[in-house]
């Protein structure tokens, strides 16, 4: 999506500070952390959030749930939380799906 901000850093049209890349995933810091760790991990095909999750989706979820974990071990973190806001009644301001991994020192309580 051409006016899309996550897309954007997909492209490398925007900067981002990555953590983690694949085919299918991206995962960068976010640039108003919430947490002494806070990442965003995205699919890079862009997909509005949860409510627009099709069957043919399936792989690829799965994909991005298993690599929560792997990512947040590569940042040294034992325990993390992650949060993915859908809609702007979930608090969603940024429409390409990302789901937050926050974690280390300063987690806010929940
Ligand atoms: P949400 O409210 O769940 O849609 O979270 C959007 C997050 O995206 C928010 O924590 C701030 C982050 N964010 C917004 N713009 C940028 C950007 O240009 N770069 C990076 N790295 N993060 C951004």
């Amino acid at each position: 999506m051409s006016d899309c901000l996550f897309c954007k850093i997909v492209a490398g049209e925007i900067p981002a500070r990555v953590a983690y890349e694949d085919d299918q995933l991206l995962a960068f810091h976010d640039i108003n952390p919430k947490a002494d760790t806070h990442l965003l991990v995205i699919p890079k095909r862009h997909i509005d959030n949860l409510n627009h999750l099709t069957e043919a989706d399936a792989a690829l979820m799965g994909q991005l749930l298993l690599k929560l974990p792997v990512i947040a071990r590569q940042q040294q973190l034992n325990g993390f939380r992650t949060i993915t806001n859908t809609g702007v009644e979930g608090g969603q301001d940024v429409f390409h799906m990302h789901f937050h991994i926050l974690g280390g020192a300063n987690l806010p309580g929940f």
